[in-house]
């Protein structure tokens, strides 16, 4: 694998300072070495930088930071999509509201190579706010909705390609607000949350939903925020939220992605190094990445179960 390392240091999207801190904690702990170890050839690219932003508003008074948000929206786009033309893209956070513009660029790359684009959103939250319903006004808290084509998203670059409900698997969530849970109803997402997985465990339908990519030679875009993990193994995220991902739980779903084959770019967000405890969850994000790029303690390609 070409692994092409992105930094984009976005802290406009939340309200906690710190996100900015995450390519260069990222890079501290080790992420080129780590890809290196595993056979892939990485290309760190340095950080992304916005052109200055223009005045934008909007008639939901509680947003923030939306001139921001374009502003990096259409620099990431055009920078995501660049390197998911050379190679598989690493964008290290920065909030969520990065994605808004990493996955608007993959799926640019995806419609010129007509390929049919999924997203795998590993989460606590749903992220399916527009600027008009979010109360919080922390646009990290609506990128699901703009990869969705939602309206409301006005003075934003308009999405390349809006990506279908069944291709979109929520997987993780357990806090969703309620005009989130109405919207993502009228749109047909049904999100694999903590109370699905504690029923059927994480293979099930994390192996359903890559089968469907597989069945579709699709693209796979992992957007990992840092608050699907469990707290108590991931504190550094301004939003934790009790009940998530163990530390087995997440390297499976990492070990079940290399296995498969068919992840094609990431986003590493959230990571708010200010709050974390002299590296650690950074250290994991860095070891999750691993195990989504091949380390594994055996190979298991041989076995039948
Ligand atoms: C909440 C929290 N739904 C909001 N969202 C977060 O502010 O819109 N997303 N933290 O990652
Ligand atoms: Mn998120
Ligand atoms: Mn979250
Ligand atoms: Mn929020």
């Amino acid at each position: 694998q070409h692994c092409i390392i992105l930094g984009a240091p976005v802290d406009s999207g939340q309200s906690n300072p710190g996100c900015l801190m995450g390519p260069a904690s990222y890079r501290v702990a080790g992420l080129a070495s780590a890809l290196e170890e595993l056979g892939c050839t990485v290309q760190d690219q340095g950080d992304v930088a916005p052109r200055p932003a223009n005045a934008a508003a909007c008639n939901n008074p509680a947003v923030h930071s939306l001139p921001e948000t374009i502003a990096w929206t259409e620099a990431l786009s055009a920078a995501a999509q660049d390197a998911a033309s050379q190679g598989f893209p690493i964008f290290l956070g920065g909030d969520h509201s990065l994605s808004l513009g990493t996955v608007a660029g993959v799926a640019a790359h995806a419609r010129a190579m007509n390929r049919s684009l999924f997203v795998l959103w590993l989460d606590a939250h749903s992220d399916f706010h527009t600027p008009m319903t979010t109360g919080s006004g922390n646009l990290h808290g609506t990128p699901v909705a703009y990869i969705s084509g939602r309206s409301d998203f006005d003075s934003f670059p308009p999405f390349p390609d809006p990506v279908p409900a069944e291709r979109i698997c929520l997987f993780g969530i357990r806090s969703v607000d309620p005009a989130e849970r109405t919207a993502l109803g009228e749109h047909g997402i049904t999100p694999v949350d903590m109370r699905e997985l504690d029923e059927r465990g994480f293979v099930a339908p994390l192996r359903a939903f890559l089968d469907q990519v597989r069945a579709a030679n699709g693209m796979l875009h992992v957007s990992l925020d840092v608050d699907f993990l469990d707290p108590a193994i991931a504190p550094a995220v301004g939003t934790t939220v009790p009940g998530g991902a163990t530390f087995r739980e997440a390297h499976l779903v990492m070990e079940m992605l290399h296995e498969a084959r068919l992840a094609t770019s990431l986003d590493l967000v959230e990571l708010n190094p200010f709050l974390d405890e002299r590296g650690r969850t950074a250290r994991l994000m860095v070891d999750l990445t691993a195990s989504l790029m091949g380390r594994k303690v055996f190979d298991r390609t041989n076995r039948t179960s």
